[in-house]
């Protein structure tokens, strides 16, 4: 529950009149759940089950006093089917919520088919009432356009967090199986308020030991608290595992005694955890182990694994994540390169996971070529939502746009308006199998999230997964009432501060197509001149290319020619400079640093001009803060106000450190008015952070 403290100086100081902050603390514990201060009462549940329970106790905590009684229960109870309700459209999950007669009284009727969807419902109606719907008059209807909607832990069995701001691990996998923390049921509860329906408990850089015995035992102690939530447990696999856990002496996909451990490994997991969802895997990429090692495809190493889950409905999520050390090839084709001509040859209950972009996770990435060009193959969607490359917790950056721009990005792979997210969500090429990954940022922080600002990245996730076209701007709307109240003077502004906070750390990070620029490892802080790791493409000079004449990475005809793996009419559009969108123009071309932009400047004062703007957007975002320091709670506005200080710092520490570096590659001046570094060069190369968090190691 969340932590309240009286300030009494509050009360005393309103009393006499003056304006006061809340009289309530708030340490962010509740996310979007936060319990009514009368909650409704009238609350009947038809049927029997511990999900159905769940529901009612969800209304009976967060709803407000409602004007109707409400009665939930799936749609084939005697009581509810008698009413006849348009539920037939709606899936397995899918839900109704609106009024109806009932034993002679007007009832708030909350159905669907499975008491999943009857949980989803009961959430839906609490955000519509905290959302400022008018109870009395509700009609909503939905079902998710994307079957598996899933969360990925990074999360290591030694309790840290790969990539992770918000603290350890939330999974104590010590104490595990017999002590269930009460925050794995909350966990649940904010995620089935979102219909997130799948959480990978472990690290994609999997440890073997996740599937013996022991650990085992504590992922079905996990699932066991999930499942009344319509939550399944998936686990990621090391494809070496038969050597290291079965002592065998291969894990050649081909050998029949690989592929009896794996099923016999299945069946054990199965017998523990007999919904268990399946699994998730990184092979041959960055070290890990894969089909690749034993010369078979990924598609082969895949299909074994399919094959020992597929007895139990199980599936296997296979990352398209891969570029070999050994590869000399423009690592953003590199996948493309590998997984193009799987396509067809993947088992009908395999997913292959794609990042967003080619590269990995960066600020801003142009969609990932693989999106439509396996039409025979479900592509899963895989989103970092813990921000690696976006400031870490401390950055204000709402990723609901960013989500949004690749989701609706156009891979015209079967003519116009063959987005992302209806290769996605299945319905390009009809397939019965389709999912989407979020990689998770929560941790043991009372918080969850490591700042208010980020809850509402998790959130964004598991909306636009359940419903890939909702806007950005209605997310963060939505979200923000949820978390802050209905005072539309904060609504409003945090609805702003989120919708110009990512565009701002790309103007500060990278701008205009740049990508890949951090420090090495840990990944925090501006490297634009690292040059001396032992591959070329763990450098960022091997992603700009900037010299005297000019910036960027040629990918046309030209260059690498990784434009040619896109569709024709988009393949088209970015072999040209002047077609391609300029938010992605050095991503795809080198030009020289006086190329005229469409505002007039030249290349390079664009560049500065975008990084004074991202800067000078950080500081808009504080002033917007301190206006609404009044009307929200103390301790989240305190620390909130306290993390923008820090990003504007660090935005202005990338700007200067990375004009530095330019202007010793290009020789050129700054524009007049732009104000100078505060540092010269040497003293930006010369910070180092051995223990920045998130680092594995
Ligand atoms: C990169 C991260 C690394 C992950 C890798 C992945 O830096 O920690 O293991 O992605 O997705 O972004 O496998």
């Amino acid at each position: 529950m969340m932590k309240k403290r009286l300030l009494t100086i509050g009360v005393c100081l309103g009393a006499l009149g003056f304006a006061t902050a809340p009289a309530f603390a708030n340490d962010g514990y509740d996310l979007w759940l936060a319990p009514a201060s009368s909650p409704a009462t009238d609350i009947r549940v038809v049927g029997q089950s511990q999900t159905l329970d769940r529901a009612a106790g969800e209304l009976r905590r967060d709803l407000a006093a409602a004007p109707l009684p409400v009665v939930l229960g799936k749609s084939d109870d005697p009581a509810i089917a008698a009413l006849r309700l348009p539920t037939r459209a709606l899936g397995e999950e899918g839900y109704l919520v609106r009024a109806a007669m009932l034993d002679g009284r007007k009832t708030l009727i909350v159905t669907g088919k499975t008491d999943r969807a009857v949980l989803y419902g009961a959430f839906a109606l609490i955000r519509a009432q905290k959302t400022g719907a008018d109870l009395a008059a509700i009609d909503l209807q939905s079902a998710p356009k994307i079957g598996l909607r899933v969360l990925n832990h990074w999360d290591n069995l030694d309790g840290s967090v790969e990539r992770g701001y918000a603290g350890q691990s939330l999974w104590d996998w010590w104490t595990l199986p017999d002590f269930k923390d009460p925050r794995y049921t909350d966990y649940a509860r904010a995620n089935a308020a979102l219909g997130i329906n799948g959480i990978v408990l472990n690290n994609v850089n999997a440890k073997p030991e996740s599937l013996t015995a022991p650990y085992i035992a504590k992922a079905k102690a996990l699932a066991e608290v999930f499942r009344p939530w319509g939550i399944k447990v998936y686990l990621s696999a090391r494809f070496s595992a038969p050597i290291e856990v079965g002592h065998l002496k291969s894990a050649d996909p081909l050998d029949p005694d690989v592929q009896a451990w794996w099923k016999a490994k299945s069946d054990e997991i199965y017998r523990e955890i007999p919904d268990f969802g399946g699994f998730l895997v990184k092979a041959n990429s960055e070290g890990q182990p894969g089909p690749r090692d034993y010369h078979r495809s990924h598609a082969e190493g895949a299909n074994m694994l399919a094959a020992a889950v597929a007895p139990h409905n199980g599936i296997v999520m296979w990352r398209a994540f891969v570029y070999a050390e050994t590869d000399p090839e423009d690592r953003a084709k590199q996948a493309y390169t590998e997984f193009k001509p799987l396509d067809g040859k993947f088992a009908d209950n395999v997913l292959v996971q794609v990042k967003n972009g080619a590269i990995d996770f960066q600020p801003r990435e142009p969609f990932h070529p693989l999106f439509g060009a396996m039409p025979k193959t479900p592509m899963m969607l895989e989103l970092q939502i813990t921000k690696e490359y976006l400031g870490f917790a401390t950055h204000l950056a709402y990723l609901g746009t960013m989500f949004e721009e690749v989701l609706e990005a156009d891979t015209r792979a079967k003519g116009k308006g063959s987005t992302v997210a209806k290769v996605v969500d299945g319905s390009l090429y009809r397939h019965k199998l389709s999912g989407i990954a979020g990689v998770a940022n929560v941790g043991r922080d009372r918080d969850w999230s490591g700042s208010t600002f980020n809850q509402a990245n998790w959130y964004a996730f598991g909306r636009l997964a359940w419903d890939p076209t909702l806007s950005a701007d209605r997310i963060a709307r939505e979200w923000a009432q949820q978390t802050f109240g209905n005072d539309p003077r904060v609504v409003d502004t945090a609805v702003k501060m989120m919708l110009a906070s990512r565009e701002a750390v790309v103007d500060y990070t990278g701008p205009l197509g740049l990508a890949h620029l951090m420090g090495t490892g840990h990944h925090y802080g501006p490297g634009p001149w690292i040059s001396d790791l032992a591959r070329p493409e763990w450098n960022p000079v091997y992603y700009h290319k900037a010299d005297r004449n000019g910036i960027g990475f040629d990918r046309t005809k030209t260059g690498s020619n990784a434009v040619a793996q896109y569709a024709p009419a988009v393949a088209k559009m970015l072999a040209d400079p002047r077609t391609t969108p300029e938010s992605e123009l050095l991503w795809f071309h080198h030009l020289p640093w006086d190329w005229k932009m469409k505002s007039g400047r030249t290349l390079w004062q664009e560049m500065v001009a975008r990084y004074d703007r991202g800067v000078s957007t950080v500081a808009q975002m504080q002033a917007e803060w301190q206006e609404v320091k009044s009307l929200v709670d103390a301790e989240r506005w305190q620390k909130t106000a306290s993390y923008l200080q820090i990003q504007h710092n660090e935005a202005k520490w990338w700007r200067d450190a990375s004009l530095a570096y330019w202007m010793s590659v290009n020789g050129l001046p700054l524009p007049a008015g732009a104000a100078a570094p505060e540092h010269d060069l040497a003293w930006y190369k010369a910070q180092d952070f051995p223990l920045a968090p998130g680092h594995p190691h």
